[in-house]
């Protein structure tokens, strides 16, 4: 397939070609409205230059309890353990993600509405914005794999069609994040560029790349320019944890060898401005379950409610 003329990012190309810096902003609201906000210039300066940003003990334990005690809950539900949405570890019923957890759950979805994310939400792409994916990743204990380095973006553009840089996925930790259960690790600095990926996507390629990515990785050699000249971080912290990241920061997390689940919750806001068009890769769009080409709408703040007695 030619690479379209609107694609500012080519990718899952034959062969390599060289990494580039990025073509869009990082932090995208401008003038008064980049004031308007509750990131101070020290945080949108930390989030222009690392590609993220950490607030530890973001949700209160209360409020964390509750979202874990739902997620029991779901490993005994036969509704949510057959849905689309749910995938297990490689060759075990153990779950690795649900999907499209704010269809599934009104205390998720009041969650992606709480006026603390969403105000932050709109400070960073500058507009308003809805959920293009939601998901919760469990790595239970000792059997949770690890994901793969990658950058977000580079599959939602090939795969799900979304045509710029204007995302951020919020990650909030439902059990604390220690050093050994394998917490999300990111390059700072890496979303500045973008790495364009060798190889063609087959059909529903999710089916496989949801256990395992294997498409969409940058080569050894770029990650190795890229984690070299940048390191890595690996934030942790106690439950109610926020993690923020640019949908094109690098990361990825080892295994979980210790014997207590490490469980993170994911809402990544897509700006209305940025719609989701044709795959990129020149397949059918992924299930909406991944990348929502439904409900997309601008997300309003709930503003006058306490939303941990909510749901
Ligand atoms: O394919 C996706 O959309 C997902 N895969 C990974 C490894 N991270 C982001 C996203 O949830
Ligand atoms: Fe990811």
């Amino acid at each position: 397939m030619d690479t379209r003329s609107d694609d500012f990012y080519p990718t899952r190309l034959e062969r390599p070609t060289s990494s580039y810096d990025r073509r869009d902003p990082v932090v995208h609201s401008t003038g008064a409205a980049r004031k308007d906000g509750p990131l101070s210039e020290t945080e949108l300066a930390r989030y222009e230059r690392d590609g993220f940003l950490v607030f530890n003990s973001f949700l209160d334990e209360t409020t964390v309890r509750r979202f874990r005690e739902d997620l029991r809950a779901y490993e005994e539900d036969d509704g949510i353990l057959q849905s689309e949405g749910t995938i297990t570890e490689p060759g075990k019923q153990e779950i690795r993600s649900i999907f499209g957890i704010h269809e599934l759950s009104a205390r998720f979805d009041r969650l992606t509405r709480d006026p603390r994310l969403l105000d932050m939400v709109q400070q960073l792409l500058g507009s308003d914005a809805y959920i293009h994916q939601s998901r919760i990743n469990y790595k239970p204990g000792f059997h949770g794999k690890g994901f793969d380095w990658h950058s977000d973006f580079e599959t939602w553009h090939a795969e799900d069609g979304m045509p710029r840089m204007r995302a951020v996925s919020f990650s909030i930790a439902l059990t604390d994040n220690t050093p050994f259960n394998g917490p999300l690790m990111l390059v700072p600095g890496s979303h500045k560029t973008f790495v364009p990926c060798v190889g063609r996507t087959p059909e529903d390629n999710y089916q496989s790349s949801l256990k395992k990515q294997e498409l969409g990785v940058p080569s050894n050699r770029d990650l190795d320019a890229l984690i070299s000249q940048n390191g890595i971080k690996a934030p942790t912290g106690p439950a109610g944890s926020l993690i923020i990241f640019e949908c094109n920061t690098l990361h990825g997390s080892n295994a979980n060898m210790t014997p207590w689940p490490r469980s993170n919750l994911f809402f990544v806001y897509n700006s209305v401005e940025n719609a989701l068009e044709q795959p990129f890769c020149g397949n059918k769009p992924r299930p909406d379950f991944l990348g929502n080409r439904n409900h997309t709408e601008a997300l309003q703040p709930l503003r006058d409610r306490d939303l941990s007695k909510v749901g």
